[in-house]
This record gives structure tokens, C-alpha cells and sequence, in this order.
């Protein structure tokens, strides 16, 4: 494909987000100049998001790396001179061996999460080589680990519901997920429903893009969704709206729960979460009462102190009313039916001991500045920390240190790439081969390169291969060839969904369907210890949480019942979530989508604003004790007061702070040690 200069070309979209879409690429003289949807991908159908629609803007943006660069200017200045790829391995190889020598390989630390979700790429030969290197392994909790956690608990896997079944509910709820921006084509299925008369109810703390699209849109506090979920519990099985006979087959702990959720009586929960009484009960009724009722579990309400109980809490209510076993009821966290085999790719068996240090990528701040053992070299590729990582400031003064020798792989010169000691250039997706798999939908699918690498950029899959020789490491290992990487990825899964998925049908077929057969059943055979669905958890019990979905207040924030008084230095709750137009850090520096989200705004509710004497367009300061940053305020009652927004990953402005995360913590939520993102709180002025 790449010999070909004028065509249209099957690829699949690179970036961490539940659809990914089938695409085309259309080549004229060699360049790609437009990317579609590929209407042959049986549930993307053609329909693509308008940011990879413009993902021509950051394949040939002027910005992209071209080549490798020593840093010459101060750490974080942006000053470098170009090198080969010769002296960039030599220097690279030459100082992890010194410092393996002197400290340890544990002083060397890789940070990665999903820039580019191919598997070759973030769970493949980087593995390998950090694995041979015997370096500090890095915890990625992120994203969803907490939520993950939760459902696991009570679930035992991440199985939920298929999307094209979603189209035959009568009731969706969309819970702390703004799938407008961040998953589409469950919107698209979920219209399809709406027009056989099916109604959407979105529970968010904002009236995000997807709660002005739904029929019924519930505001609540940040974090008190687990108290919400109880207190629809407390009335479903007050108003004999639960289903016994599903519950006494495949549940344990119905009775357990059925009292414990006596105490969640709708008064008190509308004090906690600031829904009012009757929208509990009518809520709760509409539910009880719902033929197929699927429930859209987002990742807002799993960033915070008690975000794994979130999704536990949430997860029951299916459970209770047998909502399982209805065509399109049910619920969905995340879908990991997909699977490699993880040996075969990332090879532990070459890592001498066992048991190496592991770094949460929440807590790199502290890691790098605190570490009793010294992280003293990192690799950073397919994600960009200064911007995505909590607290900020710490993590800049960890990368500032002059000590530390960093080394990050990127197509650009991002936040984080401006404190390397070695910068190196990254190809795009559509430049290397890679397998895709998505974590909602059931097609696996190829991407083979379409176009030659920009400049002298290289696949994470050449760079670790690159690496490894260095190193001395095993040729045949560290010489694998992609095609053959995925080959051996695909067989031996012991996984029964990957049946029959192979590299030949992916080149032929393109979307290759997962074996569905085992989910027919899956009910009979949940992966927990009971083989049930646990409302009740001795797990749980075991690692010292609630055994039942139990309501705690975050460690920092307010809910109506503990609100913010005047002691409280940082009376506002702040909540960063994605925007439209940027996939986490990515696109940042797109001035085409920069346009399109036109500036960071801080969203207001109008009684905080006049309590501040904050206008419309003002220029405010939003701090805590963490750092301060700088945005423009919007006023507007999209959410309750004492919650203010900010959406978006943006990237540090001409000379401006306004990276969120300089406002969170590092702090980890009650279980998978995730991110906590939005339980943080703030004070906001006018500049
Ligand atoms: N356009 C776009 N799409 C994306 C991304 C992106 O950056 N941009 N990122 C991708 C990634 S990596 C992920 S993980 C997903 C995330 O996508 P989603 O699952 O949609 O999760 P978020 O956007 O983080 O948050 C969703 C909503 O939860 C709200 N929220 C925050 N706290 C709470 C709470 O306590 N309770 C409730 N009920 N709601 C709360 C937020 O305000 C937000 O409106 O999207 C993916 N897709
Ligand atoms: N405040 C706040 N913080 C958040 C979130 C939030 O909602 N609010 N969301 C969190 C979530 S859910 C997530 S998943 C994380 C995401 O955090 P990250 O995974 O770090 O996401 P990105 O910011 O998109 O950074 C990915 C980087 O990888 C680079 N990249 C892309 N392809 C390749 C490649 O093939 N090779 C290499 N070497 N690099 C490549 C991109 O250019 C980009 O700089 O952020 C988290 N941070
Ligand atoms: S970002 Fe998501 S919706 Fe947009 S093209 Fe990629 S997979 Fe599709
Ligand atoms: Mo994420």
C-alpha cells in the first residue's frame, strides 16, 4: 500500500476510545488526503468523529518530530540539536547499562499508556524489552482501574452488553459517561432505540453534550453516585420492582443487601447527592418498570476517592431486577471479551526477578521525587504526563530533575518531550503494522502501513527491536517481525471468544468477529468465587472494604450532607472531563482543533460567579494547594452549585498554566488504585 501512490486504503482509528472505527485512508500522489469511515465496519458503519476526520491536520503537521534530538537548553526549555538514530540507541543503551550496573536495572522506569492502542506497540515488544532490561514496571491505573475493580467484584469479568444489542432496550441510562464526545456510535444504537420509543436518562454532574441530547437529564454532586444507585435499590425493593426468582438463581447476597439498603431511604439520598426525593422514586419506578433497561456506565464517576464503589454500586442494579436476561437490558463498563496471548508478546519469562518495583503512573510526582530507591532514567512513549498525569507540579519538578535521565518517544514535541534528555520521533498508526482490538465492540482488526514513516520516525516495535539488539539481547526475539508478532499473539489465548480470529482473515476480511458462542451462557459461569453475581462480597471483606455497595464521602469534596462551610479554604469542586474535539492530551496542539474547542473555560454555576463577582468572558484564577491555573469563566447553571468544569487536556498556553491537572491529586481511589481525578476541590477569582 505504501508502493501505491493514488488509492483508498482500509485502516483502523489508533486512539483509546471505545468505537474504534473501521477507516479509509484516500491517497492522492502519495499523500493521505482524506480519512472516511469505512461503511463496510459492521458497527461503525462508515460514521467517524469530526477529530479524526481531521486527522490529516496531525499526520503532516509542520510540528511532527523528523528526526532524533539531544537537548542542548535547560530541562523543559525546548532547545535541541538533531542526531543520528545510531547515537541516540548509543546513548540510550549506554546509559541504561551504566545505571543497571551501578543502581540496578529498577532505576530505569518506562511510562506508557494508549496514544496508539495497537497491541504490537504498548502491550508487545516494549514489554519485551523492558522485561529483558529487568527494569521498574509501571502500575496503569489511569484510566479505569477502579471502575474495573468494582465491576470485577461483583461481575467477576468485563463482559457486559453487546452494543448492537443496546438497540432493543426500552430504557437507556447513560451514567457518568459523555458518549456524545467519547463514544458515538453507542449514540447512534441508542437513537435507533429511542425511535421504538425507548427514553435516555444521563446522570452527570453537567449538562454535557450527551444530557442535551437525552430525554431526561439528573445533576447530581460529584461522587455520590453509589448513594443514588442505593437509594434506587432501597425503592425497587421497597416497591417489589426486584426480580426474586433471578436473584435466588444466579445472585448471592440479595438478602444481605435487600436490608442494608433500608437505610438509604430516598430523603437521605437526596440530601447526599442533590437529586431531588421524587426524582429517586420516579427514577427508580422508570427502571423497575422498563422492559429492557441498559445501563451506560462512564468513566466520570469511577475518577474519584470512591469511584470503584461507583460502578460496584451501579452494577447491582441489574442484578436485582434480572434486567440480564432481557434482549438489550443489562449494563456495560467496559467489554474486554478480546485478549492476546500476553506471554507470547510480552515475554516475562526474560525478566530474571520475578517481582520488580512497581510505580503507580498516578503518583510519577512523587515517585520521581520522593522514590526511597531513585527512579533514575525513564522512557516515555505514547503518552504525555505533564498534561495527563495528577499534580502537575510535582510531576514537572520530578522531570526537571537534573539527575534524571529521560528519554520520550513521540510524534511531537509535547509538554513532557520538552524535559527529554533524548527526544525521538514516533510514526503515526497509518505508517506501521499493528493489530487493533476495541474494549466495547467484538471486531478485531489490521493495520498494515499506508503510508512511508514521516522524516526518520520509527514504530514503538522498531524503536524497543532497535533497543534490544543494543542491548545484546536475543536476535530472534528482539528481530521479530510484526506480522509474526501478531501471529503468535492470536494463538494460544485460551481465551474461547479469540476462536478462529487469525492474521489470514484479518488481511482478508478486514473486521474479523470475535466467537460469541461462550456468551450465550455467560450468566452460568461468572468468574467469581461463587460463579454468581456477588451483591455480597467475601473478597471484598477479605481486602478490609464493605462487603455490600456502601456510600462513602470523597476524602476531598462535599456532597449536600457535608457541604463546603466557611472553614473550607477550597469551597468548589472541580471536575476536568475530556472534551469534544481532543482525545486526552492528543490533538492539543492541533490549531485546527485548538478552534473547535475555541479556549479552556471554566464553567460556573451563577451563584458561585456573583459570589465572586465573576462575569461571563472574565479571566479567572483557579487554584488550590496543589497549583493554580488560568481560564476563562462561563457562567451557566449547567451544573449544581459548588461544582465548577473544566473540559479538556489542554496543553500549557503562551505563557499560560492551564493544564488541569496542575489542580488534581495523586491520591488513589478505594480499590485498583485509579486516578482520582475529579474529587479535588478549588477556589476561583477574578485575575
Ligand atoms: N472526544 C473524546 N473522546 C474520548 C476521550 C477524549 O479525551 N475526548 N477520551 C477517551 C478515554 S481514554 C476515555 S477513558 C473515555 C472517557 O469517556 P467517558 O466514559 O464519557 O468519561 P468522561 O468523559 O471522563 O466523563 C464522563 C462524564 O462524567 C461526568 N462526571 C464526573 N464526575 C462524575 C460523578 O461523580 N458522577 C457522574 N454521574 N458523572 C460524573 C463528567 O462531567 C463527564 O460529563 O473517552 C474516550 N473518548
Ligand atoms: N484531568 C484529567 N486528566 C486525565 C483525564 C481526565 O479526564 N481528566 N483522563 C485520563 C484518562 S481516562 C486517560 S486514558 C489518560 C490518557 O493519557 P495518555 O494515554 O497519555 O493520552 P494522550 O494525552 O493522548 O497521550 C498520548 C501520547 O502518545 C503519543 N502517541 C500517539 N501514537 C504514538 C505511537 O505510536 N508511539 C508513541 N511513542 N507515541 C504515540 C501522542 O502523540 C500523545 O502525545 O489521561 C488521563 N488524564
Ligand atoms: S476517535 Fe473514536 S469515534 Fe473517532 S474515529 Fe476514532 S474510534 Fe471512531
Ligand atoms: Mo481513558
Amino acid at each position: 500500500m505504501i508502493e501505491q501512490e493514488n488509492g483508498v486504503f482500509p485502516a483502523v482509528c489508533p486512539l483509546d476510545c471505545p468505537d474504534t472505527c473501521g477507516l479509509l485512508l484516500h491517497k492522492e500522489n502519495g499523500k493521505i488526503t482524506k480519512v472516511t469511515g469505512n461503511p463496510d465496519h459492521p458497527i461503525t458503519k462508515g460514521a467517524i468523529c469530526n477529530k479524526v476526520r481531521n486527522m490529516t491536520e496531525r499526520v503532516y503537521h509542520p510540528g511532527r518530530l523528523q528526526y532524533p534530538m539531544r537537548r542542548v537548553g535547560a530541562k523543559g526549555e525546548g532547545k535541541f540539536e538533531r542526531i543520528s538514530w545510531d547515537e541516540a540507541i548509543q546513548e540510550i543503551t549506554g546509559k541504561f547499562k551504566d545505571l543497571s550496573a551501578t543502581y540496578g536495572p529498577e532505576s530505569i522506569l518506562p511510562y506508557s499508556f494508549y496514544g496508539n492502542m495497537g497491541v504490537l506497540g504498548v502491550d508487545g515488544m516494549d514489554r519485551r524489552f523492558f522485561n529483558a532490561l529487568g527494569a521498574s514496571m509501571l502500575e496503569q491505573t489511569i484510566c479505569n482501574a477502579a471502575g474495573n475493580t468494582g465491576w470485577k467484584y461483583t461481575m467477576g469479568a468485563n463482559h457486559g452488553t453487546l452494543p448492537e444489542d443496546t438497540e432493543h432496550a426500552d430504557l437507556i441510562v447513560v451514567w457518568g459517561g459523555n458518549i456524545v464526545s467519547t463514544n458515538m456510535h453507542q449514540v447512534v444504537l441508542a437513537e435507533k432505540a429511542r425511535k421504538n420509543g425507548a427514553k435516555i436518562v444521563v446522570i452527570d454532574v453537567h449538562r454535557n453534550r450527551t444530557a442535551q441530547w437525552a430525554d431526561w437529564f439528573i445533576p447530581l454532586y460529584p461522587g455520590t453516585d453509589s448513594a443514588l444507585a442505593l437509594g434506587m435499590m432501597h425503592v425497587l425493593f421497597e416497591q417489589g420492582l426486584t426480580n426474586e426468582a433471578f436473584m435466588q438463581k444466579y445472585t448471592v447476597g440479595h438478602e444481605a443487601l435487600r436490608e442494608h439498603v433500608r437505610s438509604y431511604t430516598p430523603d437521605r439520598v437526596a440530601r447526599i447527592t442533590g437529586v431531588p426525593e421524587e426524582t429517586i422514586v420516579e427514577l427508580a419506578q422508570l427502571y423497575g418498570g422498563a422492559q429492557a433497561a441498559h445501563i451506560h456506565i462512564g468513566n466520570g464517576l469511577q475518577h474519584h476517592d470512591n469511584g470503584g464503589m461507583n460502578v460496584r454500586s451501579i452494577a447491582c442494579l441489574p442484578a436485582i431486577t434480572g434486567q440480564w436476561l432481557k434482549h438489550g437490558g443489562g449494563a456495560v463498563r467496559t467489554n474486554s471479551y478480546a485478549s492476546t496471548n500476553g506471554d507470547a508478546l510480552e515475554r516475562p519469562d526474560l525478566r530474571q526477578h520475578a517481582e520488580p518495583r512497581v510505580v503507580n503512573m498516578n503518583r510519577i510526582g512523587e515517585a520521581l521525587l520522593e522514590a526511597e530507591q531513585p527512579i533514575r532514567a525513564m522512557l516515555v512513549y505514547c503518552s504525555n504526563p505533564l498534561v495527563v498525569a495528577p499534580d502537575t507540579e510535582r510531576v514537572e519538578r520530578g522531570f526537571a530533575r537534573e539527575d534524571l535521565f529521560t528519554v520520550v518517544h513521540d510524534l511531537f514535541m509535547t509538554d513532557t518531550a520538552k524535559y527529554a534528555d533524548i527526544v525521538l520521533p514516533a510514526t503515526s498508526s497509518f505508517e506501521a503494522t499493528d493489530l487493533y482490538l476495541s474494549y466495547w465492540h467484538q471486531y478485531v482488526q489490521l493495520q498494515e502501513p499506508v503510508i512511508a514513516p514521516i522524516g526518520e520516525s520509527k514504530s514503538n516495535v522498531e524503536l524497543f527491536s532497535l533497543l534490544g539488539q543494543a542491548m545484546g539481547y536475543d536476535a530472534d526475539i528482539f528481530g521479530e517481525k510484526p506480522e509474526q508478532m501478531i501471529e503468535n499473539a492470536l494463538q494460544g489465548t485460551e481465551n474461547p471468544y479469540m476462536n478462529g480470529v487469525t492474521l489470514d482473515r484479518l488481511k482478508k476480511e478486514r473486521f474479523v468477529k470475535l466467537d460469541m458462542s461462550a456468551h450465550e451462557s455467560f450468566l452460568e459461569h461468572l468468574p467469581t468465587p461463587s460463579g454468581k453475581i456477588e451483591l455480597y462480597s467475601e473478597q471484598m471483606e477479605q481486602k478490609g472494604l464493605p462487603p455490600l455497595p456502601t456510600y462513602s464521602a470523597l476524602v476531598e469534596g462535599f456532597d449536600g450532607e457535608n457541604p463546603a462551610g466557611p472553614e473550607d479554604a477550597y469551597p468548589l469542586m472541580f471536575v476536568s472531563p475530556p472534551n469534544h474535539n481532543f482525545l486526552n492530551s492528543s490533538f492539543g496542539n492541533s490549531a485546527k482543533h485548538q478552534r473547535l474547542e475555541k479556549m479552556p473555560l471554566l464553567q460556573i454555576h451563577p451563584e458561585d460567579a456573583a459570589r465572586r463577582e465573576v462575569q461571563d468572558g472574565d479571566a479567572v484564577v483557579v487554584w488550590n494547594e496543589r497549583g493554580r491555573i488560568e481560564l476563562t469563566a462561563k457562567v451557566t447553571d449547567a451544573m449544581l452549585p459548588g461544582t465548577v468544569i473544566s473540559q479538556g487536556l489542554w496543553w500549557d498556553g503562551e505563557g499560560k498554566k492551564q493544564r488541569s491537572n496542575s489542580l488534581t491529586s495523586g491520591r488513589l481511589s478505594d480499590m485498583g488504585n485509579g486516578a482520582t481525578f475529579f474529587s479535588a476541590t478549588v477556589e476561583v477569582k477574578r485575575q
